[in-house]
Formats: C-alpha cells, sequence, structure tokens
C-alpha cells in the first residue's frame, strides 16, 4: 500500500497542523460500511464515490466497502474480483457458505438473500440493546439485515485474522469485536423530519424533547438505532460544524471531529479550457430550449442566462420555497427596469413520474425536424451556389431557391405554430395537483408565458446522457449554467454548491448549510468568489426571500465579461474543497479511534488536537503558505 504524503502541501485556512507517526497501514483492515455504496440516494454516495481515491492512496488493498447488494448497480459500478486478503476471502466464503451472496473489494450483501435471519436478529438487537423494530418499516429492517451480515462478517474475520485490530466504521456492540469503530452521521434523522415540519429548529434547538418528537412523528425505532450507533462508536464524526451542534442536541454526542466533505477537483493545464466547457455546455442547453420553447422563441438566447436547483426533493429543507417565491420577484425586477435578460430556471429533483410528457417530445421533435429543413435547403443552395460560380456566375438569389424549397420552409414553419404555452414540466407528474413545485407554481403564476422574463422548466427526474429530451451527465449540465441556486434551510453539509465551484459555475448557498459555514469561515469575501451565502439563520423568510432577489438580480445585471472574471474566481477556490486536503480529516478521526480502542499499540497526544490555521488568502489567490 502507498503511504500517505500528510505534510507535503497545505493550503492556509483550513489544514491541521498536525504531525503523527505514520500509520502501518499494512497490518490493519479499513472497512467503510454505508447503505449508499454503489446504491445512489443522496450526498452519501458522492462522498464515497470521491473519497475512494485518496483513501486507496493510504490504504491500498487493505481498503473495502461494504453496502447493500443491488443486482441493478453491480451490474453497471462494479467489476467482480477475488479478493486479495485471504482472511477476508476466508470470512466472506463462510457467509456465502450459508446463503448470503456479496463481491469484493466494495463487498455486497444481498439483504434478499439473509432476510430469512430477520426475525433473529431482531431478537440479537432486542437482548443487546433493547430496541424494537416493527415489522412493516422496511428501511428499518433491511438496515438491521446489513448491519447483522456486516457484524457476522467481521466475527469470521477476526477468527482468521487473530489478534490484529482492525479499524472500520461502524459495528455491532454487543459482539465484542475488537475493533476500532468510527461513525460518521450526515445528518440527524430528527432535525430532518423537524426541519421538514416546518420547525423553528435553529432557535430552539436545546428545548426539543427528542424522544417525544419522534415519537410522535414514529421514527422513535429509528432514532434510537441512530442513538445507538453514535453513541457506540469510539469516534463520533460529521460534516459539518451546524450539524456537529445540531447532533450535540439530537444525539446527545459532541462529535468528536468535524470531517468536511471534499471533492475529486479536476485541473485544467490551460485557465481558458473551463471556460470553454462552459460553452460547449450551454450550446447543449440552448439546443433544448430551442425545441422546449418552440413557437415561444421571443427571447434571445444569447441574453439568457440558465440557473438551476438540484438535489432530493424536499421541498422546504432544500429551499424550493424560498426559490421560487424569490423568482416571482425576479421577473417583476426585470420587467419593471426593461431589463432586456431571460432566465431560464431549472429544477431537478426526483418526483414519481409516468415518464416525458408529449408536449416535451414534440418539442425536441419539432427543434430536429427545423433544423433537417434547414440542412435541406442549406444543401440544395450550396450546390446552385457551386454550380453558378463554376460557370463564371454570380447566381440571382431571388431564384435559386426553387418552390419546392419554399413549400418545405413554409411546413416547417407551420409546424411551430402551437396553442399552448411551453410546458413547466418536462414529465407527466403522478401527483400533479399536489405537487409543491407544481403548486407554487400556480400561486405565482409563471407559466412560461411570453411576456415573463423568468420561464421555469421542472425535469422531475435525475439527468443523463442517454435522455431523449436533454441528452446531459449532471456535470456537463451544471458547467453550461450560469447559477447554481441552493438556499437550503436544511442542509448538513450540501454538495451542489461546492460542485458549482469547482467547475467555475457561482452559486447561492447559505449561513445555514455546512459548505456555506466552511466557505464563510474560510474566504473573506465569498461574493466576489461566485459564492453568494444568503441569510437564513438571522432573517426572516421574507427578508431572505428579498436578499435571493438582489443576488439574482444584480447577477442578471453583469456584463458578459464581468460574469467571465467572475467564473476564473469561482475556480480558484476548488483547491479549497479537494479530498487531498480535506481527507486528512477522516486520517486523524481514524487515528483517534486506533487510539481509543488500543491505547497502547496506538498513542496520540491528547494535548495535540487538530489544529486548523486561520490565514485567507493572499493577493487574491489560495497559495500555499
Ligand atoms: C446528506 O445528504 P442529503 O442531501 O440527504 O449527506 C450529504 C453528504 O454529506 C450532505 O451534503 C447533505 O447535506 C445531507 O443531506
Amino acid at each position: 500500500p502507498l503511504s500517505r504524503s500528510l505534510s507535503m502541501t497545505s493550503l492556509s485556512g483550513v489544514l491541521p497542523a498536525w504531525e503523527e507517526e505514520e500509520l502501518p497501514v499494512e497490518d490493519l483492515l479499513l472497512f467503510e460500511v454505508a447503505w449508499e455504496v454503489t446504491n445512489k440516494v443522496g450526498g452519501i454516495y458522492t462522498v464515497l464515490q470521491t473519497k475512494a481515491k485518496i483513501t486507496v492512496d493510504e490504504w491500498g488493498e487493505n481498503y473495502y466497502m461494504m453496502g447493500p447488494y443491488y443486482e441493478h448497480n453491480f451490474k453497471t459500478q462494479v467489476e467482480a474480483c477475488e479478493p486479495p486478503n485471504p482472511a477476508v476471502r476466508k470470512a466472506m466464503d463462510a457467509l456465502i457458505h450459508n446463503g448470503c451472496q456479496g463481491s469484493p473489494f466494495v463487498i455486497l450483501f444481498d439483504i434478499g438473500s439473509a432476510a430469512w435471519n430477520l426475525d433473529r436478529w431482531k431478537g440479537d438487537l432486542w437482548e443487546t440493546c433493547q430496541i424494537g423494530l416493527p415489522y412493516n418499516d422496511r428501511e428499518a429492517n433491511d438496515s438491521l439485515i446489513l448491519g447483522s451480515l456486516v457484524a457476522w462478517f467481521f466475527k469470521e474475520l477476526i477468527e482468521q485474522l487473530g489478534d490484529k485490530p482492525n479499524v472500520i466504521v461502524i459495528s455491532m456492540s454487543g459482539r465484542r469485536i475488537p475493533m476500532a469503530t468510527v461513525f460518521t452521521t450526515h445528518a440527524t434523522l430528527l432535525g430532518r423530519y423537524l426541519c421538514a415540519g416546518n420547525a423553528d429548529f435553529y432557535n430552539n434547538l436545546g428545548k426539543f424533547n427528542v424522544d417525544k418528537e419522534a415519537g410522535e412523528r414514529h421514527i422513535y425505532h429509528r432514532c434510537c438505532l441512530e442513538r445507538a450507533a453514535v453513541h457506540c462508536a469510539h469516534v463520533f464524526t460529521t460534516v459539518s460544524q451546524i450539524t456537529a451542534v445540531e447532533a450535540s442536541h439530537m444525539l446527545h454526542r459532541k462529535p468528536d471531529v468535524v470531517t468536511p466533505n471534499g471533492l475529486n477537483v479536476k485541473k485544467f493545464s490551460a485557465m481558458y479550457e473551463f471556460q470553454n466547457l462552459h460553452s460547449t455546455s450551454k450550446a447543449c442547453i440552448q439546443e433544448f430550449i430551442r425545441g422546449h420553447f418552440y413557437g415561444h422563441l421571443d427571447f434571445d438566447l444569447d441574453k439568457t442566462l440558465f440557473f438551476f436547483i438540484a438535489g432530493r426533493y424536499e421541498f422546504t429543507n432544500k429551499g424550493a420555497d424560498i426559490f421560487l417565491e424569490s423568482l416571482s420577484r425576479l421577473n417583476y425586477l426585470l420587467r419593471v427596469h426593461k431589463n432586456d435578460m431571460t432566465v431560464v430556471v431549472f429544477f431537478i429533483m426526483p418526483a414519481k413520474t409516468n415518464n416525458f410528457n408529449v408536449e416535451s417530445l414534440k418539442g425536441q421533435a419539432v427543434r430536429k425536424q427545423l433544423w433537417d429543413t434547414a440542412h435541406t435547403v442549406k444543401e440544395k443552395f450550396g450546390n446552385r451556389l457551386y454550380d453558378a460560380l463554376l460557370k463564371g456566375q454570380i447566381p440571382d438569389m431571388n431564384s435559386i431557391l426553387d418552390r419546392d424549397d419554399f413549400t418545405i420552409m413554409k411546413r416547417a414553419i407551420y409546424a411551430t405554430q402551437r396553442h399552448t404555452l411551453p410546458p413547466v414540466t418536462t414529465h407527466n407528474m403522478i401527483d400533479d395537483a399536489t405537487d409543491p413545485i407544481l403548486s407554487n407554481v400556480r400561486r405565482i403564476g409563471l407559466f412560461n408565458s411570453r411576456n415573463d422574463r423568468v420561464k421555469i422548466i421542472f425535469h422531475p427526474e435525475f439527468l443523463s446522457s442517454t435522455s431523449p429530451l436533454l441528452p446531459m451527465d449532471y456535470e456537463d449540465f451544471v458547467r453550461g449554467c450560469n447559477l447554481g441556486v441552493f438556499p437550503s434551510y436544511y442542509e448538513p453539509w450540501g454538495y451542489t454548491p461546492g460542485e458549482c465551484t469547482v467547475m467555475g459555475i457561482p452559486s447561492v448557498t447559505t449561513n445555514l448549510s455546512g459548505f456555506g459555514c466552511f466557505i464563510e469561515e474560510h474566504v473573506s469575501d465569498p461574493a466576489a468568489y461566485g459564492v453568494y451565502i444568503l441569510d437564513r439563520r438571522f432573517r426572516s423568510a421574507e427578508e431572505s426571500c428579498n436578499q435571493l432577489t438582489q443576488f439574482m438580480f444584480s447577477f442578471c445585471q453583469q456584463s458578459l465579461r464581468q460574469r467571465i472574471i467572475q467564473r476564473n474566481r469561482t475556480e480558484r477556490l476548488s483547491d479549497l474543497l479537494d479530498w487531498r486536503y480535506l481527507g486528512r480529516f477522516y486520517v486523524h478521526a481514524r487515528h483517534l479511534a486506533l487510539n481509543r480502542a488500543f491505547p497502547d499499540k496506538f498513542k496520540m497526544d491528547p494535548m495535540a488536537p487538530l489544529k486548523v490555521r486561520k490565514g485567507k488568502e493572499k493577493n487574491g489567490e489560495f497559495a500555499n503558505e
């Protein structure tokens, strides 16, 4: 395994001033257990996927991830192989011989094939922790099966290994397995529920009776599981300072380490390369817009900005509520100020649908037909022009196209006539009448009419390059947009604005999101670097709406040149978010866990906690100190 190189690079503002002995990782095994290993539900998947590289750099073949087995994920994301470590191989064999399936370096456990054990494992859970799980909570039951399989695997593994200790992420305490454990929470269950229920969460953090609140929401057993995991781990970590405070109140344990989320930052040798990528991706979005707004393309695409919000569909937690309200105000401002910009706003949030709707598909078909017609006529025009020039003549421009050419052009134009407005949503929604985004669009009346300067497109499915409608991956889509807007109320970290930043795309985040607070702490003038931090902590919803409207309106007033300069500055922040720097907080958490589990073998100076240097950017650059 490769050894880590902690002291190599340092970035002002975020790096721990911490030098310890290197861990003898050759003698250790590291297991990272999570429901989202190869299984995308939300942001944890991104953490696991992007962090894998630096963890493998440090641990090599001694690093394993463990999660649930789903055939589709297995086929699309995993290469089957033999585990290199004989002890791991034998532990897996033991489970496979008992009817369970799986496959390493990512070890995936087939929940269904082990479900016959559920009642026994429920009994074990009750015996060890006095937590009972109701029969009808499928998610809780599935996580018990996964947890029990993982614990069983470790029992087999320890028998193979003898007395060597190992680091893992989570274990069940009842089994007395000699391991060091780190539990990382990416949100608290109750916090998420309370915020979604419109509680004044942050002003009452210390006042909630957590058991009562959990019971009223029928999640008491889940919260007990969560709390047990937190309290059993040697080290407890979370992704941001704001969630650390939340966890202290909701889970009654203060996290030992804050482990901020990083990204794999793609570096281009030339600065203009990411600007070029922006133009290429923007051209793809413009093509889609030409189709979607056929017959209503009375706005200039060169004076059109693309804004978007994306993520798990939690209407108030992700701030879609105040975003819509602010868009309605922005529409008003652009109209009264006679601003010639148009803003097209995408909502990329998965909801229940019955596939794409006919009107959206038709739009792309019409666009394609116009494109084909233009090319046919262009071809004929070109051939006739070429013939004439060969004969030494300038053709008569009035007769170079014949009646047939005019007929096909007229037919094509006729096909662009429509009696409906361009649709707000691209799909047939199952819950159309009650859907929160659509209900609010109806309330504010932004129906993509000609007079509106703000147009709305709700794409209730994650993006894919194989889509017949908008054939783009999320990354390319983000690159092509002008502004990401993420006015979250509940957001332990929030990857979306960070993803924008590393691609040089400005974004709006909030001082209630882990990412927003992190940027506020380390960057002296975030807006200058294209990160607008909305105040949702100390202002009312009404005031936050006004502030967001102002951010967006000022953004619309920037010139093309100003936007290009801003993108350059935004991209400069990306080093701050690279796992190469942020990964060391995880390294620290693992050391701490080993020290607590095996104090004689792994020594650590308790008086030398992780320090954070407070330096900020110099001369507009985030240079190494
Ligand atoms: C959670 O995913 P979510 O969108 O449900 O974990 C993410 C990764 O740590 C985090 O970015 C997000 O804020 C949490 O909410």
